[in-house]
């Protein structure tokens, strides 16, 4: 895909509020911090477009941005921050988890999951929780390795990538992984390579 512009159109908190269902979906959840803000904003060439900061305010909410494309039609692009964020009282976290996996297993227009997964690190329970509702669905899923410069040498590389692939064949998940870093750009055109086939 190659991307023209991207704009931020809304946070949603309710299944009613999400966007109109002709425009396809690809969305970015995973566990906090693993750098799925910093990577919405590499994928569209924006620095300062997904807040990255995470506001405890905006954590419970999907924020909606539109993406033009020059070789395809438009595409919705959706980060799901804060997931597992510890801080939120019990029902709120309740009752935002409950909205997210509607939307994971629901959601018309969506085309395509993206799972952000810090590569330093083995797969936690939240992601082990998102392999399992994700392992019987119909929608393509893609893992995407974050922070891939904090990673020694190269074959640090390939044992993150292997690690992954095992976790998720173990969920019955026989899907790819890309090794991505925001930070030097790794991997961030597959990524958008992706998106553009899935996402039409
Ligand atoms: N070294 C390095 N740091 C990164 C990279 N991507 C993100 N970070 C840092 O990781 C931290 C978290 O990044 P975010 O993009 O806010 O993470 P998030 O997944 O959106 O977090 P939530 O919105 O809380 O769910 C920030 O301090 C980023 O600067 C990367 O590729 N390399
Ligand atoms: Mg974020």
């Amino acid at each position: 895909m190659n991307v023209t512009d991207a704009a931020f159109v809304k946070s949603v908190a309710e299944w009613e509020a999400l966007p109109s269902d002709d425009v396809p979906e690809a969305v970015l959840v995973g566990r906090s911090n693993v750098g799925k803000s910093t990577l919405l904003n590499r994928l569209v060439g924006q620095r300062d477009l997904a807040d990255p900061s995470g506001k405890p305010e905006r954590t419970r909410r999907l924020d909606v941005y539109r993406v033009e494309r020059a070789d395809g039609g438009p595409l919705h692009l959706l980060d799901a921050p804060g997931l597992g964020y510890a801080k939120a009282p019990e029902d709120e976290r309740e009752r935002w988890k409950r909205f997210i996996v509607r939307y994971l297993t629901e959601r018309a227009p969506l085309r395509l999951v993206l799972h952000g997964i810090d590569s330093r690190r083995e797969l936690q329970p939240l992601d082990r929780e998102l392999l399992q509702l994700l392992g019987g669905q119909r929608v393509p899923y893609l893992a995407v390795l974050t922070k891939a410069d904090t990673l020694g040498e190269r074959k640090e590389h390939a044992r993150a990538v292997r690690r992954a692939k095992e976790t998720l064949l173990e969920a019955g998940l026989e899907a790819p992984v890309v090794l991505t870093s925001a930070e030097n750009g790794d991997g961030v055109s597959e990524v958008r390579a992706w998106i553009g086939d899935l996402v039409r």
